[in-house]
């Protein structure tokens, strides 16, 4: 695995705003890249667990439970627990307990928004929103809390407030060695038990991986589709802003940032259809034009499992 740090770039040297024209320029180039030194968006002192538990002493949340700090979406070795007040949440997340706050919306149907939701926390930093902002989300982990390899299809900046958090992403093109399930990979811990990974999962010795630690008041720009894992090295919060630049009838509803953009959803439901079409046919002529179609064994697989 070829290991490269995330290009920084430092706003004040080069008299940078963020503002739409920059954020289209970083979309257009599509290569992720750290914003550092930003106005306002470190909050150590602002966000201690004492200040944070009087600022959001009326706060229930949804959050993740579980008991190992590798957390795996694919096999859910976490639960959930609803209207968990914030106070004990923090308490919990401070002496390392394996918690977890991905914000939910008001309303579970709601598009989280930090802004609003969480009002005596959002006053008190400069959060830049992009034109197409589609949601933005506040994420406490304790430390040592690592979240699974996925790709997003939004464009995303991941704002790190307090504490630091060690970063590895992967390009696109990569996905053919990561091991993919859905937009998860089964590789887990990644960045807490890279060997163990590399031995069970061989493929990845040939990706590249794009590793830094964000620090707080760090910005990370992650393209869409880049997969990405996190590791909290203290106890951490950050706010990611999940934000649309392709057309918007290009996005179907989604609440998550991770629903693959219509024409893809389109495309897949033709494929379905030429799958069930050709499998009309003996073997030899299924694989024989599976192969002249350039449909992959995958797709043929994919679909054998789901009868
Ligand atoms: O660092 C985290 O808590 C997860 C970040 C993430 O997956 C995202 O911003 O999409």
């Amino acid at each position: 695995m070829k290991s490269v740090r995330i290009r920084r770039i430092n706003l004040q040297q080069k008299e940078i705003n963020i503002n739409d024209e920059f954020i289209s320029s970083l979309v257009e180039e599509g290569q992720p890249v750290i914003l550092e030194n930003t106005e306002n968006l470190d909050m150590t002192e602002n966000w201690t667990v004492e200040k944070l538990c009087e600022k959001m002493k009326d706060c229930n949340l949804s959050i993740h439970k579980g008991g190992n700090l590798t957390l795996d979406f694919r096999t859910k070795n976490f639960e959930y627990a609803n209207k968990y007040p914030a106070a004990d949440f923090l308490c919990e997340v401070a002496s390392g307990k394996v918690r977890y706050l991905r914000s939910t919306g008001a309303r579970r149907k709601d598009l989280p928004d930090f802004e609003k939701d969480y009002p005596t926390l959002s006053s008190d930093l400069n959060l830049f929103k992009p034109e197409r902002t589609h949601s933005q989300i506040l994420r406490i982990s304790p430390k040592d809390l690592e979240i699974w390899l996925h790709y997003d299809t939004l464009d995303n900046f991941l704002t790190q407030t307090v504490g630091e958090k060690e970063v590895l992403l992967f390009n696109p093109k990569d996905a053919a060695n990561l091991y993919l399930d859905g937009d998860k990979s089964e590789c887990i811990g990644l960045i807490s038990n890279l060997k163990e990974n590399l031995e069970r999962f061989p493929k990845l010795f040939q990706t590249t991986a794009f590793r830094e630690v964000l620090k707080p008041g760090d910005v990370l720009f992650i393209p869409a589709l880049w997969f990405h894992c996190t590791k909290a090295n203290n106890f951490s919060v950050s706010i990611n802003t999940f934000f649309k630049s392709l057309p918007d009838k290009m996005y179907g509803k989604d609440l998550y940032g991770n629903r693959d953009p219509l024409p893809v959803e389109d495309a897949a439901k033709h494929l379905q259809k030429a799958i069930i079409a050709l499998k009309q046919l003996p073997p030899t002529y299924q694989h024989f034009y599976f192969h002249k179609l350039g449909i992959s064994a995958a797709c043929l697989s994919d679909n054998n499992n789901s009868k």
